[in-house]
């Protein structure tokens, strides 16, 4: 008697042990794509994440760097189908999607001082409470948002004022107000996919395009170009996200973990990030001598800074009151963070 009373505990302990076991401790394969390459910003960030989530737990994540799924474009769609589970897409891209996400497009609204920039990104209440929002309606959950560095623009001739592009055939990714933001700036934008924009700058198809730093050094952008011009207008944004079906399909416990290991991985990307500029820059030059590379004075830049304000108007055309409702409160944050 007293050995089958024992012999029934131990089992339903055991039971019990296997039934928390499947709630919380199933290891799981999770499928996570981005737009660069692994040792590029958005890689080095996804390496961190993953890095994380394999120590603080059972599951296991698999990264898909550009090209091994299509471009970006396809890695979204695959993510909002639920075949990836992790995405990182810049608002370049996702602006065709969530006309809001545009903002990050109106020239000279993000500081150029670093640490008010992170600080920004880190407190934001439209990045970390409103976007959200906007990113849930496309099935999508935001997870956070991180600067890749300053843009500078790439072009075959050099550029001191908006004159000077005029007639130049400018890539910029594929959202409309970055197209009203270089019509803005005096070119003739051309909203491209970036796995064509080596080949047409080499075909002459197009004539520049802008990128931070460190991607025009690791994509050889300086063997297309002649010039690098630095004009200060804007910040690389890029986003991370899952999709909302599997998120919300998490236990609480790998919720948070996801999110300490995003946190994580945040602090690394803008530590990884100091110097870079400037390195990359340092790269470019031992690569190639005769590169040009101008960093716009004050005064050259003005004519530049004058056409944000119709950039900003054309946002608010596309956008209407959500749009307006998430500038003001982006400007009401960097106000928040400026010193
Ligand atoms: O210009 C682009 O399309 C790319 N630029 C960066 C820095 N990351 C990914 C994006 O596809």
């Amino acid at each position: 008697m007293t050995t089958t009373k024992k012999y029934w505990t131990g089992g339903v302990a055991a039971i019990a042990l296997m039934a928390a076991g499947t709630s919380s401790a199933v290891a799981d394969t999770w499928r996570y794509a981005f737009e660069e390459a692994l040792d590029e910003v958005q890689g080095v960030f996804a390496q961190k994440f993953k890095e994380e989530v394999e120590a603080n737990s059972d599951h296991e994540i698999q990264l898909f760097p550009y090209g091994t799924l299509g471009e970006s474009a396809d890695i979204m769609e695959q993510t909002q189908d639920g075949i990836l589970q992790f995405v990182d897409q810049s608002p370049g891209f996702t602006g065709a999607l969530i006309p809001e996400a545009q903002v990050f497009f109106v020239p000279y609204l993000l500081p150029k001082d670093q640490e008010a920039l992170n600080a920004f990104f880190r407190n934001s209440v439209a990045i970390n409470e409103m976007f959200p929002e906007l990113y849930a309606e496309q099935g999508l959950e935001l997870l956070t948002m991180f600067p890749e560095g300053e843009v500078c623009m790439t072009t075959k001739g050099p550029v001191a004022s908006p004159a000077d592009l005029n007639e130049v055939k400018f890539r910029v990714m594929t959202n409309p107000l970055l197209v009203e933001s270089y019509k803005a700036f005096g070119a003739t934008p051309t909203p491209l996919a970036w796995g064509e924009v080596y080949g047409g700058l080499q075909t002459n198809i197009i004539q520049g395009q802008e990128n931070p730093m460190f991607f025009i050094e690791s994509t050889k952008m300086y063997e297309v170009t002649d010039y690098i011009t630095c004009a200060g207008h804007n910040n690389f944004t890029t986003a991370v996200m899952a999709n909302s079906d599997f998120f919300a399909g998490l236990s609480p416990e790998d919720q948070a973990m996801i999110q300490a290991a995003i946190d994580a991985a945040f602090d690394h990307i803008l530590e990884y990030q100091q110097g870079l500029h400037q390195e990359s820059i340092d790269k470019v030059m031992a690569a190639k001598p005769d590169m040009t590379v101008t960093v716009l004075t004050d005064e050259q830049r003005q004519p530049f800074m004058d056409s944000a304000a119709s950039v900003e108007a054309a946002f608010i055309d596309m956008t209407g009151d959500s749009g307006k409702a998430i500038l003001d409160q982006m400007k009401a944050d960097l106000a928040a963070v400026a010193n």
